[in-house]
């Protein structure tokens, strides 16, 4: 199936797409901020930033329910905030402080949200692929109609365990969907230099589970795409595949400067196909807002960024005795 791209005049209305608008900007902003906080010092260790690939998350949080889950590899502040997890509390759990998520003790790929059943943040490349089957297991034997968000790379689409889940997954017809983010990279290597064939989406027709490539720069396509795939699971189907074609502006991680790319090739991405720049100009050309309605929207969102690196560093560094808690699970 070709990708799916949405037509000039989408049937759509002001305030969905303002939504996806403040969303998208939301993970941006708090990015570049993260970004800034890491150049400082005051983020430690990994942090794999997300900035190009909001319209993915963004899109498919737009089709799920209350009670639907998501799991993710370590790229993962845009799919918690996209849940609706407090920005203050994954800064302050980047920066290593008390008042972040895991209480300072986790960072950018270890923070869990029960109330938003966001089941992490997986640094091992892959290994959320059969967690997010398991979660589905578990709500297909409570019979509860919910269905799980799995999220990993096309990197990580070439690991032996995502066929193993694939497999079971369709053997158990799991209200799963596997959304690969193929932003074309893994770390340094390029996905025609990996992948033996690039269609990663027909993976799944070995195991009869069918599969889609969307257009990840573009939100609503995204939302269509995710309709779809969530109906499929709620009507008892078994699994979905979506292959969300994306970029990502920055390096894998902070600390990679990116020779292995051109300059030129991410700025063309950026200023053909940034997703936030689509949803603005639908804005504008289909006079929902104004410029000026915009630029309120960009200071709100600035300000919430701002309050969240604020409490960051208001919030202080773990105690010693917080290395004794959250070891074992409450009997
Ligand atoms: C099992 C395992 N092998 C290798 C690594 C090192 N590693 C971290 S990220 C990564 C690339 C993954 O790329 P992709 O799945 O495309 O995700 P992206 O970073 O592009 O979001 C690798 C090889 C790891 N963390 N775990
Ligand atoms: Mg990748």
């Amino acid at each position: 199936m070709a990708a799916r791209r949405t037509t000039k005049k989408p049937n759509v209305s002001k305030e969905e797409l303002l939504g996806y608008y403040r969303d998208m900007l939301m993970i941006r902003r708090f990015e570049e901020k993260a970004g800034q906080l890491y150049g400082m010092g005051l983020i430690g260790g990994f942090c794999h930033l997300y900035i190009g690939q909001e319209a993915v998350v963004v899109g498919l949080e737009a089709a799920t329910e209350e009670g639907d889950k998501r799991i993710t590899s370590y790229r993962d502040h845009g799919h918690m905030l996209a849940c609706g997890m407090d920005p203050k509390g994954v800064m302050a759990e980047l920066t290593g402080r008390e008042g972040g998520y895991s209480r300072g003790k986790g960072g950018s790929m270890h923070m869990f949200s029960k109330e938003k059943h966001f089941y992490g943040g997986h640094g091992i490349v892959g290994a959320q692929v059969p967690l997010g089957a398991g979660l589905a297991f578990a709500d297909k034997y409570n019979d509860n109609q919910r269905v799980t968000f799995t999220y990993f790379g096309d990197g990580a689409a070439n690991q032996g365990q995502v066929y193993e889940t694939f497999n079971m997954a369709a053997i158990w017809d799991l209200p799963v969907i596997f959304v690969i983010e193929n932003n074309q990279y893994a770390m340094g290597t390029a996905q025609q230099r990996s992948t033996s064939s690039q269609e990663i989406y027909k993976r799944g027709e070995a195991f009869g589970i069918p599969g889609e490539e969307v257009d990840g720069m573009d939100v609503l396509a995204v939302k269509a795409a995710s309709e779809k795939a969530v109906a499929h699971c709620r009507a008892g189907k078994g699994p979905y595949i979506l292959e969300v074609k994306t970029y990502r502006y920055r390096g894998h991680s902070m600390s990679d400067p990116a020779k292995y790319r051109t300059r030129e090739e991410v700025q063309k991405m950026r200023e053909e196909r940034d997703p936030i720049e689509g949803v603005r100009q639908l804005l504008l050309t289909g006079k929902h807002a104004t410029e000026e309605e915009l630029k309120a929207v960009d200071k709100e969102i600035k300000d919430i960024v701002n309050e969240s690196a604020e409490f960051s560093k208001q919030s202080p560094e773990p105690a010693l005795e917080e290395l004794w808690t959250d070891i074992y699970a409450d009997a």
